[in-house]
This record gives C-alpha cells, sequence and structure tokens, in this order.
C-alpha cells in the first residue's frame, strides 16, 4: 500500500513557514525544531524536508543524500544540546513513533531526541 502524505499536517505547516518554530538546526534536507510540550529538559524533533509518512517511508523513498542528512543531523543536535556519552554528555534517547500502535500524532516523519535527565527504562 502506498503512503499518503497529508500535506495539511503541523510539521508541514512549519517547513512552508505558516507557523513559527524554535529552531535548533537546519540543513538542507533537515529541520531540528524544540518540541512545544516537552517531555525532558531537552526535547527536539528532527524532520526531514521530504514529505515522509514514518521511518520505513523515509529510508524506502528518500535519497541517500536526505538519509545521511537526517541522520548526521540527529548526531549534530545531541552535541549541540551536549548529551553524547562519549563526549562528556550524559546521554539521550532517539525515539520515533509510526502508525497506530506506536502512537503517532504528527503524520510526518519525526525523530524525537531526548536528553538532560534520567529518562528512565523504557515504558512498553
Ligand atoms: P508523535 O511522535 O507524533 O506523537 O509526536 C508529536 C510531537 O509533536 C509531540 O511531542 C508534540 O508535543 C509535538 N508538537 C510540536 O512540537 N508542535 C506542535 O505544534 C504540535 C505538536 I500540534
Amino acid at each position: 500500500m502506498a503512503y499518503a502524505y497529508d500535506d495539511q499536517n503541523i510539521f508541514a505547516k512549519i517547513l512552508r513557514g505558516e507557523i513559527p518554530n524554535d529552531t535548533v538546526l537546519e540543513t538542507e534536507h533537515t529541520l531540528a525544531f524544540r518540541d512545544i510540550a516537552p517531555k525532558a529538559p531537552d526535547h527536539v524533533l528532527v524532520i526531514p524536508k521530504g514529505t515522509y509518512v514514518t521511518l520505513d517511508h523515509f529510508c524506502a523513498e528518500a535519497s541517500d543524500a536526505e538519509i545521511v542528512d537526517f541522520n548526521r543531523a540527529v548526531a549534530q543536535v545531541c552535541k549541540m544540546i551536549g548529551a553524547e556519552p562519549g563526549h562528556g554528555g550524559e546521554g539521550f534517547r532517539a525515539i520515533s513513533n509510526a502508525g497506530e500502535n506506536g502512537v503517532q500524532e504528527v503524520p510526518h516523519f519525526h525523530m524525537h531526541i531526548l536528553a538532560g535527565r534520567p529518562l528512565g527504562p523504557m515504558l512498553l
């Protein structure tokens, strides 16, 4: 089944500049901004500029350049917020919710980066 992208979702509006955001990093293919309802002292959302619904959609249809750019942006955000365990940071969690079982609210692929406090075990 094909992925149907809803261009009225809130992140599409952010990418079109229709809604403001608290940008942390912008690259050729990727935007990172602070979550409006942070669940940790640092809570950043990293999104591709392309119209992908989920991680699997992104990996299936994005170019290698977009995929590399996205992953480097995730790592760069972790560095910018000082969360890299290998460089003195206290760590982070990266999560992407997908679809109904993943309880994805916004249907534009995004990676949550959470940091700044002990995050506890994953809740399952
Ligand atoms: P989810 O993985 O789709 O459930 O996460 C969507 C996130 O988008 C969630 O953490 C919201 O707080 C966040 N968000 C936002 O940052 N700005 C908005 O205008 C809206 C949601 I609506």
